[in-house]
């Protein structure tokens, strides 16, 4: 049997690229038409390299993100590759400021990418590498289908579904109920019974006005309501999902499994839905995971299907992994979606390697 080196972190390398999305994304809150993604190498002395990226919604922090990251590299360098120590060590570089934004996607940066090297290194899959296997977890198309009106909002759907996906969302948040219920309505219409629908309202209403939309929304079979209001108002959500007759869904903008915590204590939801990113990495996700299943809470995994595809095969209560594609454009082997399925990839690590040529396309400078 081999032995395997303690890896010791040598450096970070890390770049800003902008890349157009097949769909742009219409949410209650504006539209996002490029994905800004900070891709990250992590290089150890003992020659493996974890490979990682991060989501950073608009590219106004696109270049703040890489500035850290930066910075952070001569404060680890020399460091073993242990994301447990690495996430001590970082957590009291940022205990004062708060490890929230800019400084928790950074550390996330950190932690995925050390456990993409430590997977390599040891020649496995990252869920191997936790103790579980790569399996088939059903995912949800979650590609476009912002709020376009009721129209291209049918056709869109009905383009989604089509390679098989047993489930997508749809962003809501019109300014009358009419609507949101009319756009339902004919999404529903163009999918047939077969698939199910998601709702997403992206925080975009008051806790009465959530009470009086979801209401209305009651007939119509959908498989879960997404951020009704404000996602810190863990109470408001609560007072929401006592009256709603369908699961109220949050989870995305839990910054770390403290937060997630409180949300649960509070009933504020039916289900929950980390995102890798501001959850903490894996690490973070490893204890989101038991927090849900202690809670009996179902959790479906928010961007990142790389990573979660890993993250879900490896936690008790997994429900859907979201599938986007906006990273697809830099890697050299895209997450394949099968029979509307996503099984982690099966090579070393979390399966993401770089497509340089891409990347040189849209590095930003
Ligand atoms: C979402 C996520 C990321 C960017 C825009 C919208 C949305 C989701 O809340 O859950 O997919
Ligand atoms: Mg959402």
């Amino acid at each position: 049997m081999a032995s395997y080196p303690r890896l010791t972190v040598r450096d970070l390398r890390v770049r800003a690229v902008n890349v157009p999305m097949r769909l742009p994304l219409q949410t209650s809150v504006g539209t996002i038409h490029m994905a800004p993604l900070a891709l990250i190498d992590l290089a150890t002395e003992e020659g493996v390299t974890g490979t990682t990226y991060l989501f950073c919604y608009t590219p106004l922090v696109l270049r703040p993100v890489v500035q850290l990251l930066e910075n952070l590299s001569p404060l680890i360098k020399g460091a073993a590759v242990a994301p447990f120590e690495l996430e001590k060590k970082l957590q009291g570089q940022f205990r004062l400021l708060g490890a929230k934004g800019v400084a928790g996607m950074a550390m996330a940066g950190i932690d995925m990418v050390a456990w993409d090297a430590l997977a390599r290194a040891h020649g496995v899959p990252l869920a191997r590498l936790l103790g579980g296997e790569p399996r088939p977890i059903p995912a949800y198309n979650s590609c476009g289908l912002g709020m376009i009106g009721c129209e291209r909002a049918a056709v869109e759907a009905q383009q989604l579904a089509d390679p098989g996906f047993a489930a997508i969302k749809v962003r809501l948040g019109y300014p009358d109920a009419k609507t949101d219920l009319e756009v339902v309505r004919s999404v529903r219409h163009a999918l047939g019974e077969r698939v199910q629908l998601m709702a997403d309202y992206n925080q975009a209403l008051s806790v009465p006005e959530a009470i009086q939309r979801t209401a209305a929304l009651a007939g119509e079979g959908l498989s879960w309501v997404e951020e009704p209001t404000l996602a810190d108002d863990f109470e408001g959500h609560a007072s929401i999902r006592r009256k709603a007759l369908m699961p109220i869904q949050m989870g995305e903008n839990w910054w770390g499994p403290h937060e997630m915590a409180k949300g649960v204590a509070a009933g504020a939801s039916d289900l929950g839905m980390p995102d890798a990113m501001k959850i903490g990495g894996v690490t973070g996700w490893l204890r989101a995971a038991a927090i849900a299943e202690s809670a009996g809470l179902p959790i479906s995994s928010h961007l990142f299907p790389e990573v979660s595809a890993h993250l879900l095969a490896v936690s008790p209560t997994a429900h859907w992994l979201e599938y986007v594609d906006w990273a697809d454009a830099v890697l050299q082997e895209p997450v394949r979606v099968e029979n509307g399925r996503v099984t982690a990839a099966d090579g070393p690590g979390c399966g993401m390697s770089w497509d340089e040529a891409a990347v040189q396309r849209y590095l930003v400078a």
